[in-house]
């Protein structure tokens, strides 16, 4: 092997590994796309490409969780939730006999769009004071 070649690998590696360790507590800004208040998401309607993968994190300090609306997806989409639920019923029964699906404060959950169209999705436990989102997917 080419020790210089090899030593520029190594290089890069580091590079890389310095960089993302900064950017954990540098920029947090760039590590998801919707944070969340205490009773909403923020933002509530966001815009992605097809093919895109969407990052929340739960910004606040109460439990929250992402949970789409099998009725609010576009026709031959995939169900998504945190937790990785199957489907609405099975994702509210789980949160209902222990929180699972639950994003606590820091947790991050992500879900990639491979189908054009519009997504509504909810949080379970504050689905009563409207915190529900949009993505829109072009
Ligand atoms: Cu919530």
């Amino acid at each position: 092997m080419d020790r210089r070649a090899y030593l520029r690998g190594i290089a890069g590696v580091s590079v890389l590994a310095a960089s993302g360790c900064l950017g954990v507590g540098a920029d947090e800004s760039t590590e998801y796309d919707i944070g969340m208040s205490t009773q909403a998401f923020r933002p509530e309607q966001y815009e992605v490409g097809v093919g895109d993968t969407v990052v929340w994190r739960n910004t606040s300090s109460h439990a929250h969780s992402v949970t789409a609306y099998e009725s609010g997806l576009p026709e031959s989409a995939s169900f998504f939730a945190s937790g990785g639920f199957e489907d609405e019923q099975s994702a509210r029964d789980a949160w209902a006999s222990q929180t699972d699906g639950a994003l606590h404060q820091g947790d991050s959950y992500s879900h990639t769009f491979e189908v054009a169209g519009e997504y509504q999705y909810f949080c379970i436990p504050h689905e009563r004071s409207q915190m529900v989102g949009t993505i829109v997917v072009g």
